[in-house]
């Protein structure tokens, strides 16, 4: 069923039975000082402004059945897949492989690549790892998405002009909507946020859609409301069984 969502710059019809939550890169390097965000000299703090929206869509999801994917950015602990370019930026002490307080910076199995405790994934929700900044490149997404018949992705997560935005714009190329969800999204620059969020709803959607977690929550809502009921088993039924 199909389902009005309050967007800019115009409302979007949604199926959530197409759709999946795509959780970008809600890790401790990026969110808790001392991680690869706090290396590049960033104020991790104005990340958290996006953890309860985000774990509100979370559970939202869950309890709608709708696919949830998260992502996480890092490397190889050889470093292997990490272009040279990637690593060489920064003071020579802080770099993608140094050591930190939370494990070596943006390496997978170290405890800052992990996803923030508030929206840990369950078992059963794919995690995609990836090297770059898109969560197609280099990765499974693709293949994981269609083969679910999945058509939409509401998206969450940080940075809003870094990753989500890469993201975005991989997705929209194959063919994928994107509704991303403005409030679960945060950057270390406010202001690259507010235009990040400007810039894929402009020129009618060039990239996709902006709106709220509210709004896609009250849209759930209705849609689940408006499902046909179960059909209820007559007493007759129930007596024979
Ligand atoms: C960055 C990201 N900002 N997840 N990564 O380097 O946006």
């Amino acid at each position: 069923m199909q389902c009005q969502v309050p967007a800019q710059p115009e409302p979007l019809a949604v199926d959530f039975r197409r759709s999946a939550l795509l959780i970008i890169d809600m890790q401790r390097d990026f969110l808790e000082p001392h991680g690869f965000g706090a290396a590049l000299g960033n104020d991790v703090s104005l990340l958290g402004r996006a953890v309860a929206p985000c774990k509100a869509m979370l559970e939202g999801a869950r309890a709608a059945g709708i696919l949830v994917l998260h992502t996480r950015e890092g490397h190889r602990p050889d470093l292997s897949d990490a272009p040279k370019t990637k690593i060489e930026r920064g003071a020579p002490e802080r770099r993608i492989g140094v050591a930190g307080p939370m494990g070596r910076i943006l390496v997978r199995g170290e405890a800052g690549h992990g996803i923030i405790a508030d929206l840990q994934p369950l078992p059963s929700e794919p995690v995609i790892d990836k090297p770059g900044k898109g969560a197609f490149y280099q990765t499974d997404l693709e293949l994981l998405l269609r083969n679910r018949g999945i058509d939409t992705l509401l998206i969450a997560g940080v940075t809003t002009e870094v990753c989500v935005h890469s993201t975005v714009r991989e997705a929209n190329d194959r063919g994928f909507r994107c509704l991303v969800l403005g409030d679960a999204c945060a950057s270390y620059h406010p202001e690259f946020h507010e235009v990040g969020l400007r810039m894929i709803a402009a020129q009618g959607a060039i990239f996709g859609w902006v709106t709220t977690t509210e709004a896609v929550l009250a849209a759930l809502s209705d849609s689940q409301a408006a499902r046909p009921a179960a059909p209820v088993e007559t007493v007759a039924e129930v007596e024979s069984a």
